[in-house]
């Protein structure tokens, strides 16, 4: 009998092994947004934060509003995620969004900061406590086998600027340049637009940061350009059929209307980054790099260099790419709500 237990104990042990062994691992993830003055930051932390598969190590915010620090806590606290650390771009104003453009989309970040707040890590109030950006990245690639994170950059570049600038600390004994180097697999940035061309992300902000980052990232990096989302319409159906107890969802309506559609630029990215090319993506691109201008415009050069660099197409029509991601909402925020 003990022998018997010992040999099942035994057996039980191995299967397990072999059981770990053979499961997929779970997509080491950090996303940084700009989740201010488009309402697609939303969509993709939505994603981020209900697709199975993603182990979501950090938020780090790159538009310096309390209230984009504390949506993303809220929307974080909704998920499950209230453990998640975020980090932020310093000074923290209490800006709002106001659409001077075409005065049409309606602010969402202060809303879903005010009443999803519940689960957050982040008080009302207490944006100032979230981390300083920088250190958060040290501290979570310190702490990262070599060679597993992915970053999902749907914004601008001052936190990952800041991350190649920074030099030894208490996390790690390398420079920021040495510890993206080690620990990242892949940087999947949404700005640009390929081969050439000018896009918000890239000039919006602060267009020699974008070149810093983009021009001397020491590893892979995949772009999704303005072209790739910007006919991809989504959150229409997620607006009429999503839950209404879901933030993102009601991020959607207050910036586009009920039933209204937006391009979905930063949840196509981070679609990516969570799955690599899945049934939607393909490479646009046979070698060569991006480059940068110090005005914010880039242009895809043939040389290749010694990180690959690819840029995004997509291998289905803009129509399914916009359905299979208003579904991902759906059921996503379905699930959280349960
Ligand atoms: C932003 O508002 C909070 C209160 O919600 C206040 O404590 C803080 O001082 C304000 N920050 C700035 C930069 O005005
Ligand atoms: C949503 O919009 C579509 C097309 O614009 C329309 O056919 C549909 O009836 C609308 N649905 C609702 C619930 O308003
Ligand atoms: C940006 O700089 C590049 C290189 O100098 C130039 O070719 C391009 O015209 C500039 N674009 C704008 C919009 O100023
Ligand atoms: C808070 C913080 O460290 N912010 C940094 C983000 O990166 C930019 C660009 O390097 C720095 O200027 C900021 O100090």
């Amino acid at each position: 009998m003990l022998f018997f237990t010992l040999v099942h104990s035994l057996t039980a042990l191995v299967c397990l092994g072999t059981l770990s062994n053979g499961a997929t691992p779970k997509k080491k993830l950090i996303i940084d947004t700009d989740m201010f003055s488009d309402v697609d930051d939303t969509g993709a932390l939505l994603l981020a934060s209900t697709e199975p598969s993603v182990d979501l190590l950090a938020v780090n915010v790159n538009y310096p509003s309390s209230y984009s620090v504390l949506a993303v806590g809220s929307m974080l606290g909704h998920y499950g995620y209230s453990d998640v650390p975020i980090g932020s771009l310093r000074p923290i104003m209490n800006d709002t969004f106001f659409d001077d453009n075409t005065f049409e989309n309606g602010e969402y970040a202060s809303k879903v900061s005010y009443h999803w707040g519940s689960q957050s890590s982040l008080a009302w109030g207490e944006a100032d406590k979230a981390w300083d950006p920088v250190k958060l990245y040290r501290k979570v690639l310190a702490e990262q086998d070599d060679n597993s994170v992915t970053i999902s950059s749907i914004g601008f570049f001052d936190n990952l600027s800041g991350l190649l600038e920074s030099t030894p600390d208490s996390y790690s004994d390398l420079s920021g340049h040495e510890l993206a180097k080690k620990k990242v697999k892949e940087l999947v940035i949404m700005g640009g637009q390929y081969p050439s061309g000018r896009e918000f992300n890239f000039y919006g902000c602060s267009p020699s940061v974008t070149a810093h980052v983009v021009n001397n990232w020491p590893g892979r990096m995949v772009f999704s350009g303005h072209e790739l989302g910007i006919n991809v319409m989504t959150a229409a159906r997620f607006t009429v059929e999503g839950p209404k107890c879901d933030p993102s969802r009601a991020a959607y309506e207050w910036y586009s209307g009920y039933n209204k559609t937006r391009p979905g630029w930063d949840p196509l990215t981070t679609l990516y980054a969570i799955h690599g090319f899945g049934d939607l993506f393909e490479f646009g691109n046979d070698g060569g790099h991006n480059y940068v201008y110090a005005n914010g415009s880039n242009v895809w050069l043939p040389e290749s260099k010694e990180y690959p660099q690819h840029y995004l197409k997509l291998k289905v029509s803009d129509e399914k790419a916009g359905k299979v991601l208003d579904q991902l909402f759906i059921d996503g925020a379905r699930q959280a709500c349960q």
